[in-house]
């Protein structure tokens, strides 16, 4: 296959060219071994957009090479934090600059509105790397006293190295954006595998990298399938770290594969069963606002989806009636359209396991309070459904569903609703709603998540650390917390004085 494809993009009235071999030395190049490819989809018209070489374990290696190469020579300690901030800002600019085109991008292969990409996903993306680029200059040690009169030692926080960062689809650009910014104002170098259900917006990302003037080999972009490309750098040799955002059971994979091969540093950003608590004293209308977003954005596709919403008995009918108005109230519909605020599904298998779920809920005896009908014609759509009537044990109250797909659920005192809150294996993200101030500083301290939020939901910033705990995963994504994940402390220890016999 050639290296580069057109594709038409209807808002735009014309065509784009998308670069479709692998992104290896600042040029896109074929496989070296394999003829693989991988197809993109529209999931709003399920029509192939594309296909893009699909990386070989050898071209996975020929990129680390690369990765490795940069990293001794033209990047890691021989440039400056100045310079890496100057190249991380013109990279922002750059996608400003084509931030509509991205956009269109982004929709068409992962069906999100074209709106939403542009103004959410990509507005973070720029913020992102412009405060990243503020960080770069500023990567500090420390100076530590240990004997006043002959010695001293400091620090160093030393790039890690080569970096391996696989990446999904809910947010291809975001998540590209949220790995390469800090790894790359400390100085690492990166080899990127993004999903392989949307790898057209990193492609096309890899050319701004190239045209803002990051030496060849800095960053490196291999779209593949998981269990090919991602197993592979997973296990390599000379990788030194794997940063990883995806479901738990391949981020045990890939722990798995740095455990077995070099013990590689590994970072975690994995699923979740978020909850969302409505307290009495909350104001029902916002809450129910922030419920349907939580639950709803991105089409439910979103690791902090706040999937179990629990209310307190005595407002729980009023809620559900506000909430099942704001959630019928949503259009979904094709991401090209903007009278659409949320689009498909990514793909079919996503489309199969969402609905999958839905039928569970209705054979385990849970009520359909909205939605939970499939529509009819092209596209992976699912409408809003909420579930009430549930059961702890019921698959669509423990398992992460990723679709907007709501189980509601009550409680009486603020100590079950904790309970009720924390009683699951994931620990993302979780919700409260009270205008009680002292109740908010109790059930925020008490709840087992990474971030936690109060009267809001699902808000994120460039400069707030973001990650898990229990099993959505370890390490920091955002904030200066990001910054350690692609640092290694080196301690110097000096001797100014003192003398051996
Ligand atoms: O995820 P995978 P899938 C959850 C969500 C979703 C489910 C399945 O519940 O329904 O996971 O989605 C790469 N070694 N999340 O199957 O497989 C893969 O190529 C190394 C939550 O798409 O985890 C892709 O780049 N890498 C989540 C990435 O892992 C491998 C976002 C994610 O795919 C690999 C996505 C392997 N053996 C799904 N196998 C979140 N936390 O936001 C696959 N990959």
């Amino acid at each position: 296959m050639g290296l580069s494809t057109t594709i038409q993009v209807p808002r735009l009235n014309k065509s784009i060219t998308i670069p479709t071999g692998l992104f290896i030395n600042n040029e896109f190049v074929a496989s070296i071994d394999s003829k693989e490819v991988i197809e993109a989809i529209n999931p709003a018209t399920e029509e192939v957009l594309c296909a893009v070489v699909a990386a070989s374990e050898k071209d996975i290696d020929a990129a680390v090479a690369a990765a490795r190469k940069a990293f001794s020579t033209s990047w890691g300690k021989n440039v400056t934090g100045f310079e890496r901030s100057r190249l991380l800002n013109k990279l922002a600019d750059l996608i400003e600059r084509d931030a509509q085109e991205l956009a269109e991008l982004e929709s068409l292969n992962n069906g999100k509105p074209v709106k939403m990409a542009r103004d959410s996903d990509i507005g973070d993306t720029i913020q992102c790397l412009r405060y990243y680029a503020g960080w770069a200059d500023k990567v500090l040690g420390q100076t530590i006293e240990v004997d006043n009169k002959t010695k001293l030692a400091f620090t160093r926080n030393e790039p890690i190295g080569v970096c391996g960062q696989i990446i999904p689809w809910n947010y291809p650009i975001m998540m590209w954006a949220w790995k390469v910014a800090p790894a790359l104002a400390v100085g690492c170098t990166i080899v990127m595998k993004p999903s392989e259900l949307t790898p057209l917006t990193a492609l096309k990302l890899s050319e701004l990298v190239k045209e803002a003037g990051f030496p060849p080999g800095v960053v490196n972009t291999v779209p593949s399938l998981g269990p090919v490309g991602g197993a592979a750098l997973a296990s390599h040799l000379d990788v030194d770290k794997v940063a990883f955002t995806g479901s738990t059971v391949t981020g045990r994979k890939i722990m798995e594969a740095a455990c077995k091969s070099n013990l590689k540093k590994v970072s975690l950003e994995l699923g979740g069963k978020s909850p969302h608590l409505i307290f009495e004293s909350a104001d029902l209308d916002q809450a129910a606002n922030w419920a349907a977003l939580g639950i709803c954005y991105n089409s439910g596709q979103d690791c902090t989806a706040g999937s179990r919403v629990y209310v307190q008995e005595s407002i729980y009918d009023k809620f559900l009636a506000i909430l099942v108005e704001k959630m019928k109230a949503l259009t979904i519909g094709d991401g090209l359209d903007d009278k659409s605020g949320g689009g498909p599904l990514v793909s079919k298998t996503q489309y199969d396991r969402v609905w999958g779920y839905i039928d569970s809920g209705k054979k385990e005896g849970a009520q359909v309070v909205l939605g939970g009908e499939k529509r009819k014609g092209k596209g992976y759509y699912v409408d809003p459904t909420i579930f009430g009537n549930i059961k702890p044990e019921m698959k669509i109250v423990k398992e992460e569903i990723f679709g907007p797909v709501l189980a509601v659920g009550q409680f009486k005192t603020e100590s079950e609703a904790i309970e009720l809150a924390n009683a699951t294996t994931y620990g993302l993200g979780a919700g409260l709603h009270s205008n009680d101030a002292n109740q908010c500083m109790r059930v925020s301290s008490a709840l087992e998540a990474g971030t936690v939020w109060v009267n809001q939901y699902n808000m994120l910033n460039n400069n707030v650390p973001f990650g898990g705990k229990k099993q959505s995963g370890f390490g920091r994504e955002l904030g200066s917390h990001a910054l350690d994940e692609y640092t290694s402390v080196k301690a110097i220890h000096w001797n100014f004085g003192e003398k051996l016999d």
